[in-house]
């Protein structure tokens, strides 16, 4: 999903205006956080997700999600080194198509972090990995030092749509969000997208903020 980046960080670097919430006590202790998934797009969907950082330094994903549709839900934590990440209102739908497409939302839930799927130790992702189908009941672990290590580096490819923190950032998972994506609906070729991804596969249908 390349996101053109420099139009990324344009918009990024607007939306950056008030740089906080950056916790001062660090991430070598115990947390979790609880995420209420809103829907995106009257999609219908709710759920619920929680990112645990455990005592031992398991990092773990588990979401659940009801009122999708019956598809593929690439799904994500997003973020950036630059602003505290939100979820989209309708008024982030800059075409006024009536969709808030994956491209419009980026500007409030910044780029793809972490790819929720079934290996969260890197962040290729893997379609087939993704949760399928109208309920989600997902969880996936992995280290929160591989975590650390996978995103407080600088980008190793800028042409795709995953992006990291850069070298010498500090995750911190206060800042992000977890976007849901995927639809059956029919949409209009306004609704813009990743490209070589159909807009239906990337539309985003829920999102929450950590
Ligand atoms: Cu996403």
């Amino acid at each position: 999903m390349p996101f053109r980046l420099p139009l990324l960080l344009a918009l990024l670097a607007v939306a950056a205006a008030p740089l906080s919430g950056c916790d001062s006590d660090g991430t070598d202790e115990a947390e979790t956080f609880t995420v209420q998934l809103r829907p995106l797009n009257d999609s219908g969907v709710s759920g619920t997700a929680t990112v645990r950082v455990g005592d031992d330094g398991a990092f773990t994903v588990a979401l659940d999600a009801t009122g999708l549709d019956a598809t593929g839900h690439p799904q994500h934590i997003h973020g950036s080194a630059m602003a505290v990440a939100s979820c989209p209102s309708a008024a982030a739908d800059a075409n006024g198509d009536g969709f808030v497409d994956v491209m419009e939302g980026a500007p409030s839930y910044g780029g793809i972090l972490l790819p929720l799927d079934d290996d969260i130790s890197n962040q290729t992702p893997n379609a087939p990995g993704f949760p399928q189908g109208t309920s989600i009941s997902y969880s996936a672990s992995t280290t929160f030092a591989q975590v650390r290590q996978l995103l407080e580096r600088d980008d190793p490819n800028a042409d795709d749509p995953i992006m990291t923190l850069g070298a010498g950032a500090s995750v911190d998972l206060g800042d992000y969000a977890i976007v849901v994506h995927g639809t059956t609906r029919t949409l209009p070729g306004t609704v813009g997208t990743i490209p070589g991804l159909p807009n239906t596969a990337t539309l985003p249908v829920a999102c929450g903020t950590l």
